[in-house]
């Protein structure tokens, strides 16, 4: 791969809005893309692996647990600090920001919010220091939009609960220490449960053959008669509502990480139109190509600003999960466009892994379907402004 030459894009002066706390994190997360992911990662998407060595590193940019208290390991930070960080790494992978949204917002988020102050103590600094590893299971091979639907379920057998059934699509499952479970008791209601390695009836294959975020595990979540220890229930939240909490945290931060993608793509094509010579001229000298340019930064400065809004409503506690489901929707869709604009500005070249277009493209495929489809979270926008739910 080409050496990392990125330049961020700050078309609309952002930089003035952010504190110098939000540019320290970020450019402490810039240069450690730059420095441990850049290098490597074009291999490991080409293999298909996760690079574990990172872990490491994304704990000490603070990427686990951004905005999880300091007394419990966490980064003690804003939610633009959040933001920023996702948007760093995806500039990287979005792979990689997989890997640290499911660490943060779906699996030490669930435990914060809902857990108790022992399960906090238990698992929450390991969490964050990357020690310990997590994912989230709410998805089921016959529920995905619809995870109301789900059939995994647990029964009260006096001094522990017995859990059957499976999720499919699961990141970071294949080496994941615990996964957040969500099933059903005898009444049907959905409960939060943490699951560890290594108990009796737990498996977790992986998902081979994926075309997108190669970088990041994927696998199954499969419980024959899994003896869970009643402690390990999280007590403070159930329903639905429950795991669709955590789905806030995270649809925001990839509302932000997917900017990271798509000024990479920019910024590259940017970079090979002023240099690729045809026509006894750089191609940017031509119009249509400048056409793709003007409306690629026009879109990502677009995104930015609605991504830090929402920051500062999701600062004061004020962003609802219709603002969320807009910004994941519009940024990713945003992101996946540059991504197929760019790769054309950069002609046969872009089909290569000398440049990282192709891998963000693939990639944005799968994170314009997780966390919610593009078509759900405009059935979300539709049913806030409408007040009438298409669902169903
Ligand atoms: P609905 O009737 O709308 O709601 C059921 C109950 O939940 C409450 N609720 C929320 N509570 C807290 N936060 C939210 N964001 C909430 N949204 C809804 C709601 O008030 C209700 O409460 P109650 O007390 O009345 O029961 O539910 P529905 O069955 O109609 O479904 C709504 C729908 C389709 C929007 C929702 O289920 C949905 O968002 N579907 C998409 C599924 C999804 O996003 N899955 C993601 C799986 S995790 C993942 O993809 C990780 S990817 C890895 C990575 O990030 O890298
Ligand atoms: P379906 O729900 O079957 O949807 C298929 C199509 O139908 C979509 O286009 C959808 O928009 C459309 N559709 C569905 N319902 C309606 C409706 N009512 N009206 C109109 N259109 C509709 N899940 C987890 O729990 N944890 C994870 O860590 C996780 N990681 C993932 C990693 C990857 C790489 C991928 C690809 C997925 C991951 N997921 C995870 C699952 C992801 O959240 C689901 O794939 C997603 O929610 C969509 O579910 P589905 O694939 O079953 O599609």
């Amino acid at each position: 791969m080409k050496p990392d030459l990125f330049e961020a894009p700050d078309y609309y002066q952002l930089d003035d809005l952010f504190s110098e706390e939000h540019k320290l994190v970020r450019d402490a997360a810039r240069s450690w893309v730059k420095r441990d992911i850049s290098p490597i990662i074009e291999e490991y998407a080409q293999k298909a692996e996760f690079p574990t060595q990172i872990i490491n590193g994304l704990a000490e940019i603070g990427a686990f647990g951004p905005y999880i208290p300091a007394e419990y390991g966490g980064a003690g930070l804003d939610q633009i600090s959040y933001g920023l960080i996702m948007q760093e790494i995806e500039r990287g992978d979005s792979g990689v920001r997989s890997t640290a949204s499911v660490q943060s917002s779906l699996v030490m988020y669930p435990i914060y919010a809902y857990g108790t102050e022992e399960q906090r103590k238990k698992y929450l600094p390991r969490l964050a220091s990357g020690e310990l590893m997590g994912c989230f299971g709410l998805t089921e091979p016959d529920h995905g939009s619809n995870p109301g639907g789900m059939v995994t379920n647990f029964k009260d057998k006096g001094d522990h609960f017995l859990l059957n059934g499976a999720k499919l699509w699961i990141s970071n499952a294949p080496f994941a220490d615990i996964a957040i479970v969500w099933a059903k008791d005898e009444g049907g209601r959905i409960h939060g449960l943490v699951v560890e390695r290594g108990m009796e009836g737990f498996s977790t294959p992986e998902t081979h053959n994926k075309w997108s975020l190669r970088a990041s595990a994927t696998g199954e979540l499969i419980f024959d008669n899994v003896k869970v220890p009643k402690e390990n229930l999280l007590p403070g939240k159930n329903g639905l509502g429950a795991p669709l909490g955590c789905l806030d945290s995270a649809r925001y931060g990839i509302a932000w990480g997917a900017i990271g993608a798509a000024m990479d793509c920019y910024d590259t094509a940017l970079r090979y139109a002023r240099e690729r010579i045809q026509f006894d001229k750089p191609i940017a000298a031509t119009q249509l190509q400048q056409k793709k340019l003007a409306e690629m930064i026009t879109e990502i400065t677009k995104a930015q600003l609605l991504a830090f809004r929402l920051g500062q409503l999701k600062n004061e506690g004020r962003a609802t999960t219709a603002q969320i489901s807009m910004a994941k929707r519009n940024n990713v869709d945003m992101a996946i466009r540059i991504a197929r604009e760019a790769r054309q500005v950069l002609g046969g070249m872009g089909i290569t892994g000398e440049y990282p277009i192709m891998r963000h493209m693939m990639n944005l495929e799968s994170v314009i379907t997780y966390e919610g489809t593009h078509d759900i979270h405009l059935l979300i926008t539709g049913a806030d402004i409408t007040g009438i739910n298409a669902f169903k």
